[in-house]
């Protein structure tokens, strides 16, 4: 502890202290979110380093105990006095909340967002945290714990002259987090995205825990190479990237943009690296002048005729992969989540940006503008199919009063908060199901073969499919433009599938069309996936259900493990009669539910997910599924 315990520091202690009491207030929570949180407000510092054009590289590391450490090759944060402060700068930046910007001014900064809430908090809810700085040939060094001042910042050694920059370590404080184990995965993807969106920028993540592994980041394209990327699973309708790049007003725009051939359109937006899920000025912008553009393109080139009505910008953007990525020095987000662009000059300097550049692009690429054009043209004549076939739903089920599925079997009890659908595999399933349910609150929904794969249909298709439209009709909602969720017939929509690959695939295929059609369902909460036993055990006359392998060895162990024991595999919800699907499964005493979310911190990796598993293309298929194969494992076990 320093000597000179005045005023000052009781400040900064308190400060600290706040962020221990209420460390959710801070970094949003204390669970596994909360614990990497911790690791991208460290790294979104040397970003900005690298933004201000000092640093190339980064690397993060995380240590055999947890501990993470993040190196730079930047300027080093200042070592000098600060002057109003009265103590060095760097010790300003890890000790007094919200330091986070205030050193040399001006340039953009990544860590503008929801929680950039700076070194000083993660500080505070570490246990120990040192930082070492190289600069003019000196390597000063400080450690803190739980925020505090270990030792005034010192000089432990030389360096050669020309090396700099900045490496910061710190060990997450158990008494804070809930869980203090980091993920790789978690944190592989994060980094790929900020270094798809700092071009030139390496990142280095490296694990030296019992498994050693290292990822390198570096993208010379940038957002073209993340495009690619996020292309990877479909087929390309033309081979290049079409890429738009400008300052205007102070704003850094960057777009880059692909068809493929999918219905889908999968669009993210930036701010400073920054994903604003809810978008905002920069992504109406960069609508705005897609749609302009293309239209203009069409008329002049008669691609359109002069009797067809334009193409609407969701015509244009079925099959694009887009990614809208600006810099602007003082962002104002707005909206419920703070997740959405404000600022008016971004909208301007977008739409000017690419207008001008794209229709550059098409004038000199006539063979790919044609190929867009031709393809919004047919997802315009699908819409209007789509709306036929929309209405003509509609007015059928006006004829026929409620006109539900016939297959469904409600609920008699008409309070959405009390209602649950089981939307379940087959219909030998879905009869037991219909047996052992409670038929005040519980409707059921047997579905038949295979689900249609909506990554290969368009919405007309969609909106022909007997399956699809039994779920549409039975929730409620309508689906797309139409969705309205205030008529939502069921707060638990459970998925009911087999426990095993085909169990998983029917899962899948229905998670995708709810993820793709009706997003808020899952936004919300909605959603469940049952999860029926693996095995049932029977040891005189008592029955033991396990839900896992793991779970069958804690009860055999309990039970004890001799030849009395008559253990059952079950393959299908169909093995089951309907009092054990009732006891195991649909009883909403005993039954385990899990809930689906978004993780809006990966959405970019999400869609990604959904695209390589329902897509055409095997080869990324199999190896995403070799990389998550210890997450799907238990689904086949
Ligand atoms: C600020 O302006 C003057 C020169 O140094 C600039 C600066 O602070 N650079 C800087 C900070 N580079 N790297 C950092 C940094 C790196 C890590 C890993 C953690 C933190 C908190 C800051």
């Amino acid at each position: 502890m320093s000597n000179d315990y005045g005023a000052g520091q009781i400040q900064i202690l308190e400060g600290l202290e706040a962020v221990r009491k209420r460390p959710g207030m801070y970094i949003g929570s204390t669970s596994i979110k909360g614990l990497h949180h911790l690791v991208y407000e460290i790294v979104d510092n040397a970003v900005d380093e690298s933004l201000a054009g000092y640093c190339d590289s980064i690397e993060v590391q995380i240590n055999s105990d947890n501990s993470i450490t993040v190196i730079d090759n930047g300027r080093g944060i200042p070592t000098g006095i600060h002057p109003k402060a009265g103590i060095p700068a760097v010790e300003v930046v890890f000790t007094i909340l919200h330091a986070g910007g205030k050193f040399g001014g001006g340039g953009y900064k990544v860590s503008g967002g929801l929680h950039g809430v700076g070194a000083s908090v993660v500080n505070a809810l570490s246990e120990w945290l040192e930082v070492t700085i190289y600069q003019d040939g000196k390597v000063h060094n400080q450690r803190y714990e739980r925020g505090k001042v270990c030792y005034p910042l010192k000089v432990v050694g030389e360096c050669d002259s020309d090396k700099h920059g900045t490496m910061v370590t710190f060990l997450p404080d158990k008494e804070i987090f809930e869980e203090t184990v980091y993920d790789f995965n978690i944190l592989k993807n994060r980094l790929r995205e900020m270094a798809f969106l700092t071009k030139n920028l390496k990142i280095t993540l490296r694990d030296d825990r019992e498994e050693k592994k290292e990822r390198v980041f570096h993208y010379e394209g940038g957002i073209r190479q993340f495009v690619e990327y996020l292309n990877k699973s479909k087929e390309a309708l033309y081979p290049n990237v079409i890429y738009c790049e400008g300052t205007k007003d102070n704003v850094y725009v960057e777009v880059a943009l692909q068809h493929n051939d999918s219905y889908n359109e999968t669009s993210y937006s930036f701010v400073n690296n920054i994903n604003t899920p809810e978008g905002g000025t920069h992504l109406s912008g960069f609508k705005n002048a897609l749609t302009k553009t293309f239209n203009e393109y069409a008329r002049t080139n008669k691609l359109l005729k002069d009797n067809e009505p334009n193409l609407v910008g969701e015509d244009i953007r079925e099959g694009l992969t887009a990614i809208v990525s600006v810099k602007i020095e003082e962002p104002q987000f707005e909206g419920q989540t703070k997740q959405k662009l404000g600022n008016s000059e971004a909208r301007g300097a977008v739409d000017s940006i690419v207008s001008e550049q794209l229709t550059y692009f098409l004038e000199q690429n006539p063979a790919i503008a044609k190929a867009i054009c031709e393809k919004s043209i047919l997802a315009q004549r699908a819409r209007a199919a789509a709306r036929k076939a929309r209405d003509l739903t509609r007015r059928k089920s006006a004829l026929d009063g409620m006109a539900l599925p016939g297959k469904l079997a409600d609920c008699s009890d008409k309070n959405p908060e009390n209602c649950e659908i089981y939307i379940v595999e087959g219909d030998s399933a879905g009869g037991s199901a219909k047996t052992a349910r409670s038929r005040s609150t519980q409707a059921i929904l047997p579905l038949r073969g295979k689900i249609l794969n909506v990554e290969k249909a368009r919405l007309d298709k969609i909106y022909a499919n007997a399956e699809i439209k039994a779920m549409i009709t039975a929730f409620g909602t309508g689906i797309h433009d139409d969705f309205d969720i205030s008529k939502l017939r069921y707060h638990k929509i459970i998925i009911m599938t087999d426990a095993d690959v085909d169990g998983a695939h029917i899962s899948t295929l229905l998670l995708t069309f709810l993820y793709r059609f009706m997003p808020e369902l899952i936004k919300q909460g909605y959603v469940y996936l049952a999860q029926p036993p693996l095995y049932k055990i029977e040891k005189n006359k008592k029955v033991w259900y396990a839900y896992s392998a793991e779970e069958l060895n804690n009860i055999l162990t309990e039970i004890g493990r001799d030849g009395n024991n008559k253990i059952q595999r079950y393959k299908g919800l169909g093995e089951m009669d309907a009092e054990q699907l009732w006891e195991t499964t649909m009883d909403p005493e005993r039954r385990v539910l899990l809930k689906v979310t978004i993780d809006e911190d990966s959405s970019t990796e999400l869609d990604l997910a959904f695209t390589t598993l329902m897509g055409d293309k095997v080869e990324p298929r199999r190896e995403f599924i070799e990389a998550n194969a210890k997450y799907v494992q238990n689904l086949d076990i």
